[in-house]
C-alpha cells in the first residue's frame, strides 16, 4: 500500500465517522474482509443489489470534463471544424485522473465513475442532420483494441482505473457491441459479412428494433449470425503498422480455441471488450443500446466478462476492492421501473434482468413530477417487490436525453435533493452539481447537453459553489448510508415532510431519517421511534450533533433540510 493510498483510506474512514455511520461498521463488526485486509464496507456486505441501488454513479464525457494533457488535443490531426460542440474539445483521461487525485469525486461521495467509451474512434466526421460531428462521445468505434489518442494512452487509462480503485471508487466501462462507427472518407467500411446494409430501424417491433441500423450512418453489426468472418484487411494492416499484429492474432486464436465459439462478428467484439476487463479490472459494463441486439448476446458477453474479471482479480490480488461480482447495467432506452421487469418491443417482451443485466438505467425518473413522497413510496415499493434483487439508476439529466428534469437549471438544489434522496442508484451527470447549462447557443440536438464542464463558474461564483456544496452533502450522506438508496421507505409526517429509510440485510443494519422544510435556526424534530432515546445523531447536512430525548432531537442548524444518521 502506498502512503497516498493509506492517507486516502484514513481520510475516507474519518469521513464515515464524521458523517455518522452504519451500525455494523461503527460497531467494528462488518462481515468479512477484503483482499487487502480491510473491513468490507456495509454497502458491499448488504449485497450487490443493495450496493448498486445505494450507489452514486458519476457519468462524464471524458472529452468534455477536464483537459489534463493539451498535447493530445489534436491527435490524429483531426481538425476542430465540427458544428458547435461537435469536435473534440480537449478533455482526456489525464483530466479525469487529476480530478480523482484532487479528491473531487470523494468530496461528492461518488461510489462509481462511468466514462464514455475510450476506444479509438473514427478519424473523420459525419453529419447526421445536426451538423458536422466527430466521435468525441466515444460511441463511434473504429478499433476496439486501442485507446482513442485524443483521450490519452493505455497507460493513462490504467492510471485512471487504478487511482479510482485506490479511492475505493469502482469504474464502469461503457461498452458498445451493436454497431461500428460510421464510414467516412477516412474510415473504411467493415466487410459486408460483418455489418448489415439496412434497413434503418423503424422501432415497431423486435425485428425493426434489433436487426436494423439505428440510424443510416451507423452500420449494425451482424450479432445474429454464427458463420465465421475474416478480420477487415484495413484493421490487420493498422495493427501491422502499430507493431502488434502477431499479438492480436495470437490472442484471437487463443480466445476462439478456449471458447469454441465460431469466428462470428459478435465473438470478436466480445473478446475485445472483455480483454479490457481482464487487463485493467473494470468493475462492470454500462451496455450501450442494450435493446438493439439479441438478449442471448448479452448473456454470452456477461459470461465472458465475469471470467475476465475473475482472471484480473487472480492476477492482481493487491488491487481487489472486495467480493462484489462483475456488474452489468443496460441502456434499454425508454425502460422505467413502472414497466416491471419486462421490456415490451410491441410483439415480444424481454426480461433483461434474466439476460445478464444486474441493473437498468431508469428513463422515467427525469419525467417524474408531483410530491416527493409519492415518488419515493412508489420507487421503494417496486424495488422491494417486482425488482427485488436488481438495481436501477435514476438521473435528472443525461447525455442524449433531450427532456431533462430541469432543462434551464432553475432548480439545481431541488433536483439534487430529489435525485440523491430517491430510492435506487443516483447518476450524477457531470455538471448536475454545478448547474452546467443544458442549452448552448448555436448547438443542435444532444450537443446542448455536452458542453465542457463549467469549472469557471465554480471558481467565479458563490451560487455555483453553494450548489456544489448541496450535492456534496447529499452525496456523502448516500455514501455513508446505503439505506438511503436501498432501504425500505416510510413516510413519517406529511407536513413538514419527514421520512425514514431502513436497510437490514446480511448482518448490515442502517437507518436514516430525513426532515425537510424545518426552517432555519433552532428546530425540534420527532424521530418517530426510528432512533431510541439516548441515540447520538449527526445531521450530515450541517455537521451538527444531537441526542434523541423524549422521541425527538433538538438541533440548531442553518438549513431546513436535515439528514440524520447515527453517530457512535
Ligand atoms: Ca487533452
Ligand atoms: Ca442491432
Amino acid at each position: 500500500m502506498t502512503k497516498g493510498n493509506l492517507n486516502m483510506k484514513l481520510i475516507r474512514a474519518a469521513g464515515l465517522i464524521a458523517l455518522g455511520c452504519v451500525v455494523s461498521a461503527c460497531g467494528g463488526k462488518a462481515p468479512g474482509s477484503n483482499a487487502r485486509g480491510g473491513a468490507v464496507a456495509p454497502a458491499v456486505a448488504a449485497g450487490p443489489a443493495a450496493f448498486w441501488n445505494g450507489a452514486t454513479v458519476y457519468f462524464l464525457l471524458t472529452d468534455r470534463f477536464e483537459n489534463g494533457d493539451p498535447t493530445n488535443d489534436h491527435a490524429l490531426g483531426r481538425p476542430q471544424d465540427g458544428a458547435v460542440l461537435r469536435s473534440f474539445q480537449g478533455g482526456d483521461l489525464a483530466g479525469v485522473l487529476r480530478k480523482l487525485e484532487e479528491g473531487y469525486f470523494d468530496s461528492l461521495g461518488v461510489d462509481v465513475i462511468w466514462m464514455t467509451p475510450f476506444e479509438e474512434q473514427i478519424h473523420g466526421s459525419v453529419d447526421e442532420g445536426t451538423g458536422k460531428t466527430y466521435g468525441y462521445h466515444g460511441y463511434w468505434t473504429r478499433d476496439w483494441t486501442a485507446v482513442e489518442p485524443a483521450l490519452g494512452t493505455r497507460d493513462d487509462l490504467r492510471a485512471v482505473v487504478d487511482a479510482a480503485h485506490r479511492h475505493g471508487i469502482r469504474v464502469l466501462m461503457d461498452a458498445v457491441i451493436n454497431h461500428t462507427g460510421p464510414v467516412t472518407p477516412l474510415d473504411p467500411p467493415w466487410p459486408a459479412d460483418w455489418v448489415r446494409a439496412g434497413p434503418n430501424c423503424a422501432y415497431r417491433d423486435y425485428v425493426t428494433t434489433v436487426d436494423c441500423n439505428l440510424v443510416a450512418t451507423l452500420p449494425d453489426i451482424r450479432t445474429d449470425r454464427d458463420d465465421p468472418v475474416e478480420l477487415p484487411q484495413w484493421l490487420t494492416a493498422k495493427w501491422q503498422v502499430e507493431g502488434r499484429l502477431d499479438r492480436e492474432l495470437a490472442g484471437l486464436d487463443a480466445f476462439f480455441q478456449r471458447t469454441g465459439y465460431p469466428r462470428a462478428p459478435r465473438y470478436y467484439v466480445i473478446k475485445w471488450l472483455t480483454d479490457w476487463v481482464r487487463e485493467l479490472g473494470f468493475d462492470g459494463y454500462r451496455m450501450d443500446t442494450a435493446k438493439h441486439f439479441e438478449d442471448a448476446v448479452s448473456v454470452e458477453l456477461k459470461h465472458e466478462a465475469e471470467r475476465a474479471f475473475t482472471d484480473w482479480k487472480t492476477a492482481h490480488p493487491d488491487k481487489v476492492l472486495d467480493s462484489l461480482p462483475f456488474y452489468m447495467m443496460g441502456e434499454v432506452y425508454g425502460w422505467a421501473p413502472s414497466q416491471g421487469r419486462d421490456f415490451n418491443y410491441g410483439d415480444r417482451t424481454v426480461d433483461f434482468f434474466t439476460h445478464g443485466y444486474d441493473g437498468l438505467i431508469n428513463f422515467g425518473f427525469k419525467g417524474e413530477r408531483g410530491p416527493l413522497d409519492s415518488l419515493f413510496t412508489r420507487y421503494a415499493a417496486v424495488l422491494h417487490n417486482e425488482l427485488e434483487g436488481v438495481a436501477i439508476l435514476n438521473y435528472v439529466s443525461s447525455h442524449d436525453d433531450g427532456s431533462p428534469y430541469d432543462p434551464d437549471r432553475k432548480d439545481a438544489f431541488g433536483a439534487g435533493t430529489r435525485l440523491m434522496l430517491a430510492p435506487g442508484g443516483a447518476q450524477i451527470y457531470y455538471g448536475d452539481e454545478l448547474a452546467r447549462p443544458l442549452r448552448v447557443a448555436g448547438a443542435q440536438g444532444d450537443a446542448n447537453l455536452r458542453s465542457f464542464m463549467n469549472w469557471g463558474d465554480l471558481a467565479g461564483g458563490r451560487s455555483t459553489a453553494a450548489i456544489l456544496e448541496h450535492w456534496r452533502k447529499l452525496g456523502r450522506f448516500r455514501h455513508a448510508h446505503p439505506a438511503v438508496g436501498a432501504g425500505e421507505h416510510r413516510e413519517l409526517q406529511a407536513e413538514p415532510y419527514i421520512f425514514s429509510r431502513t436497510l437490514e440485510r446480511n448482518g448490515v443494519a442502517d437507518r436514516v431519517l430525513v426532515a425537510m422544510d424545518q426552517g432555519e435556526g433552532a428546530k425540534t424534530i420527532r424521530v418517530f421511534g426510528v432512533f431510541p432515546d439516548g441515540a447520538t445523531l449527526i445531521d450530515a447536512y450541517s455537521g451538527t450533533v444531537g441526542t434523541v430525548a423524549n422521541g425527538a432531537i433538538a438541533l440548531t442548524t442553518p438549513s431546513g433540510l436535515v439528514l440524520l444518521g447515527e453517530r457512535r
